[in-house]
């Protein structure tokens, strides 16, 4: 899927700004047609993108779970009237969508971190047009992420969502450990194409020596005659070819590499009789990713991952698109001397991954496979759940899409170099393999440059079964998420240093593949010092950290190190786990860094991005 870009054959129209927006607090908008008509009664200005949550001060705004609606007029010049195909393209809608044009249902999506358009022009009037979205944030046991939900029917109310076999109604049951935010989210915007039109591009890279190879496929929507030029950084045409299908070699080719890339852009040409019908412009970072003899290689060098699983998650805009954050974020990463991040626990917006790209920060990109274990806490417990994780969900469907979406959205991204499949699952319950392999081989089947697969996995001790080693065989990278020294071993970080060590290596000599941690944190209250590292303190943080490192330097195969979190993030509001939000930043909710922010950059700007393990 492309992003939408303005070239002289295509327009653009961006419909960002203040919508209106009301609360279907009665469940009755789609019975009485709220989409026929302009929206009335209780309407907020809300700004799109933004999520909705923060904005208004009132409970029932903040925790609303249910339908709400979004509205806003527009008109479209004659220009772009006359165009072939005119695209109304969502950069995301949080978690599902129907969407109305004139009051006339033009498509609907489920999953809420991707793009998704539809063609609306034949919906068009000539002057206003109205579009209407009705948005949807309830998360379920089909969706992803996971709510573990059932519906009952109160009398006088209707039907319910319980949280998953208790008797306390909540407004949300979701079991993720990161605040529910919903609304548009990402930009909404209108572009246009001629009728024959550049449908796809897909572009991987080689590199031999100083000279660097782009092979490309462009898929179009009839047959024309391509036309493809390299354009460099200064828009210099320095190469051209011709087909569908082809490959440019660049001699003393620029690559792409960490925190010093390099783009060129792919200028796509649609001709017939020599006339132009269509124009893309795609960018293109030449490197290589493989995992080979242990090691993880960008441009055939081992890379060492210093960074962090972040969040989309900002004081007042939420999980919005805001890019001033974005560019905060990533001179934050240089800053401490990190060149990685995990899209933890969803697809980021498009315009973060192409600041990615220009900024050469490597992205782990994840789908939103979050909470996919209905056994959690007993599995900690001890206590044996009468059924199984794969008996209680029903994500396949939505996983297999979004996996394809994320794909068709990301493949040509140089800043992603591993795709990752779920976050924290149920991987050592029977069922685990049957569900995961057919997603790993879905990953390997579409990524035209196959990198490497991940699935990022939870605390070692449940986990060691022949089910989760099963899994694992399939991946090509074991990224661990463990909470030695906080959740296990609470405030014991000098004793736990062994027994991360002993972990890793159990790993190693099980699989023989490269090993990275992909979270490790302590909850850690900004200010709160103490002389001895008690837990909470800044100080229990900073040791935290220290002693990770020092275990993590021991061991060759050990590829990276993401610490959780980058920031402090809203949480849901209705656990006495969390004290106004998960506290494991290492900068604060506003971006301030906290003392360990001091221990990992002094670490991080003395460990080089390429061979550092031996
Ligand atoms: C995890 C989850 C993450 C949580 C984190 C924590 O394992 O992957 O979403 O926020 O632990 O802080 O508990």
């Amino acid at each position: 899927m492309l992003y939408p870009i303005i070239t002289k054959t295509r327009n653009l129209v961006d419909l960002s700004g203040i919508w209106k927006f009301k609360l279907d607090e009665k469940n009755e908008g789609f019975e009485k047609e709220w989409s026929k008509s302009s929206l009335s009664g209780e309407i907020y200005n809300l700004p799109v993108p933004s999520s909705f949550n923060d904005l208004i001060d009132d409970l029932k705004v903040r925790e609303f779970v249910g339908w709400v609606w979004y509205e806003k007029t527009f008109e479209l010049s004659k220009n772009i009237l006359s165009e072939d195909r005119v695209i109304l393209r969502f950069g995301s809608v949080t978690h599902k969508a129907k969407v109305y044009i004139n009051g006339h249902e033009v498509t609907t999506n489920k999953g809420g971190f991707l793009p998704f358009e539809v063609d609306i022009k034949s919906f068009l009037n000539s002057d206003k047009n109205r579009v209407t979205v009705a948005v949807n944030n309830e998360l379920d046991n089909t969706t992803l992420p996971v709510g573990f939900v059932k519906e009952i029917k109160t009398p006088g109310v209707g039907l319910e969502s319980l949280a998953f076999d208790t008797p306390i109604k909540r407004h949300s049951a979701y079991c993720v450990d990161f605040f529910n935010y919903a609304g548009i989210h990402r930009p909404v915007k209108i572009y246009t194409t001629p009728k024959d039109y550049i449908k796809d591009i897909y572009i991987d890279t080689d590199i031999n020596g100083t000279t660097g190879i782009i092979h490309y496929e462009i898929v179009t929507s009839s047959t024309a005659d391509i036309k493809v030029t390299v354009l460099d950084k200064d828009g210099v045409e320095i190469a051209t070819t011709h087909g569908n299908k082809n490959s440019i070699t660049i001699e003393n080719a620029k690559f792409w590499k960490p925190l010093n890339p390099y783009l060129y852009e792919i200028k796509v040409e649609m001709l017939r009789n020599d006339d132009t019908i269509d124009v893309y412009y795609e960018r293109c970072g030449i490197r290589t990713v493989e995992v080979k003899d242990g090691k993880f290689l960008i441009n055939g060098q081992p890379f060492y991952f210093k960074g962090f699983g972040k969040h989309e998650d900002l004081n007042i805009s939420g999980r919005g698109l805001n890019e001033a954050g974005n560019v905060k974020d990533f001179n934050l990463i240089k800053w401490i001397g990190a060149n990685s991040f995990r899209t933890s626990h969803y697809p980021y917006s498009e315009e973060l991954m192409r600041l990615a790209d220009e900024e050469g920060i490597v992205v782990i990109d994840e789908v939103a496979a979050v909470g996919l274990h209905a056994n959690f806490q007993n599995t900690y417990a001890g206590i044996k759940s009468d059924k199984s994780t794969w008996e209680i969900l029903d994500t396949k469907e939505q996983h297999l899409k979004d996996i394809s979406e994320l794909i068709a959205r990301d493949k040509n991204h140089p800043c992603v170099v591993m795709w990752c499949v779920a976050n924290e699952t149920a991987l050592e319950e029977k069922g685990s393999y049957d569900y995961y392999k057919p997603l790993i081989d879905l990953v390997k089947e579409l990524d035209q440059q196959k990198r490497p697969v991940t699935l990022v996995s939870h605390i070692a001790y449940p986990l060691n079964t022949e089910e989760a080693h099963k899994v694992c065989a399939e991946l090509d990278v074991l990224c661990l998420n463990r909470y030695y020294g906080w959740y296990w071993g609470t405030g014991e970080i000098e004793a736990v240093e062994p027994v991360i060590s002993k972990e890793i290596e159990m790993w190693w000599n099980h699989h023989k593949k490269p090993i990275m941690f992909t979270e490790y944190g302590a909850d850690t209250v900004n200010g709160l010092k103490e002389s001895t590292p008690v837990i909470f303190s800044e100080d229990y943080q900073a040791k935290f950290y220290e002693i990770h490192g020092r275990a993590f330097d021991k061991l060759p195969f050990f590829i990276g190190e993401q610490v959780w979190n980058f920031a402090d993030f809203a949480t849901r509001y209705d656990s006495i786990m969390r004290v106004g939000g998960n506290k494991k930043g290492i900068f604060t909710r506003d971006r301030k860094p906290k003392m360990a922010a001091y221990i990992l950059k002094n670490r991080w700007t003395n460990i080089p991005d390429f061979n550092y393990k031996k």
